[in-house]
């Protein structure tokens, strides 16, 4: 029989556990890489400073009265003197609280404002339109005419100008090393900056619960310098030259795939735009990015990711293909262009 209480006495093991999360240092809030992700932490170390304080305070008069007032030997029934109706102390524990409530909002909703102002219009500032979908992200660059997916490339020192909606259900847009969170609802485009200091690479999350493969709904942020940018901008733009040895893959792709997936600068589709997906780091911002992970994925993606809306290609899909029409779409898609 389990002994409930010894699950109690094991409540450190628990918090370690818990926080074991906390150190990835490409998801964490608490390793800000970037300005608005620096004003967030400022906020939550001020509210947690003003809460510290106010705990010590209580807890140094809890203890000094439990110690000074406590009843001595020999006194009996001592009635302690009434305060009621004192105004001094009900000025004293009103207008402490407000100040205290009042150090809080004003920088709080300062940077809310702040957080939320609308930079795509801004010649500094580069606009991304974001739709998430059940359980991928799709990012398009108005200005750039270009459009991807799963990996999010922006370039460092610049305002992202966010405006982020989503297909099917709510999701939340979240990149925890950036800044953010902030809710993706269909219909309606939200928006607000984020920027990153410094080449790098983060994680990216779906924070809103959203079905089966909630929790593999993930993408890669890759911030370059700008000069890489506008590199990875001029790659993304260019005609694709598919080498020889991956025609027969491009014909394979053009029969079972382009349905749903565009692979020109700014297509798009039911699903992910395939453009320059040989230079991503994921497939299906789940996997590390190798033949072995693509094959896995065109054979039968529900085993990765339940519930996603691609279709299998493997002997259990509605349309199988064989092992050599495999290896060809493979070897397309991962042909430098
Ligand atoms: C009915 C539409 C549909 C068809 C047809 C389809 N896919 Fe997909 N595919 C999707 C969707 C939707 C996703 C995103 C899944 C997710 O991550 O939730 C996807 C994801 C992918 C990814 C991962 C993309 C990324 O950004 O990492 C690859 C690679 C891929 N598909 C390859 C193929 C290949 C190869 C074929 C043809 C054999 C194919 N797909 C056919 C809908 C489709
Ligand atoms: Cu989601």
């Amino acid at each position: 029989m389990i002994r409930w209480q010894n699950l109690w006495r094991l409540i450190p093991l628990w918090m370690v556990l818990l926080l074991a999360g906390c150190g990835d240092p490409t998801t964490s809030a608490l390793r800000p890489r970037g300005p608005v992700a620096r004003d967030q932490l400022f906020l939550m170390k001020l509210s947690f400073g003003i809460m510290i304080l106010v705990v010590v305070v209580v807890f140094v008069i809890y203890l000094y009265v439990l110690v000074r007032f406590r009843q001595k030997k020999g006194e009996k029934d001592i009635v302690p003197k009434q305060v009621e109706g004192s105004h001094t102390l009900e000025l004293i524990w009103t207008v402490i609280p407000i100040i205290s409530l009042l150090i809080l909002a004003v920088p709080t909703v300062q940077y809310t404002f702040k957080a939320l102002e609308d930079h795509r219009g801004n010649q500094d500032a580069l606009h991304v339109k974001v739709t998430a979908h059940a359980f991928w992200w799709q990012f398009e660059y108005p200005s750039l005419g270009i459009a991807t997916a799963q990996d999010l490339v922006i370039p460092t020192g610049k305002k992202i100008a966010f405006e982020i909606t989503a297909s099917d259900v709510k999701h939340s847009f979240w990149i925890p090393s950036l800044g953010g969170k902030m809710d993706t609802n269909p219909g309606l485009n939200n928006i607000f900056y984020l920027q990153a200091d410094e080449v790098d690479t983060f994680k990216g999350i779906c924070a809103e619960l959203c079905g089966a493969s909630h929790a593999l709904m993930l993408f890669k942020v890759n911030s370059l310098d700008p000069a890489n940018f506008d590199k990875w901008v001029a790659d993304m733009k260019a005609p694709a030259t598919i080498p020889a040895d991956a025609k027969r893959g491009e014909q394979v792709f053009k029969d079972n795939c382009l349905s749903c997936h565009a692979v020109n600068a700014q297509g798009l589709g039911a699903g992910p735009n395939l453009n320059g997906f040989a230079k991503r780091e994921m497939v299906a911002g789940i996997l590390p990015h190798n033949d072995e992970s693509l094959r896995k994925w065109i054979l039968d993606p529900q085993a990765q990711k339940p519930g996603n809306k691609m279709p299998a290609f493997g002997p259990n899909g509605p349309k199988p293909l064989g092992e050599q029409d495999v290896n060809d779409l493979i070897k397309y898609l991962n042909a430098p262009q």
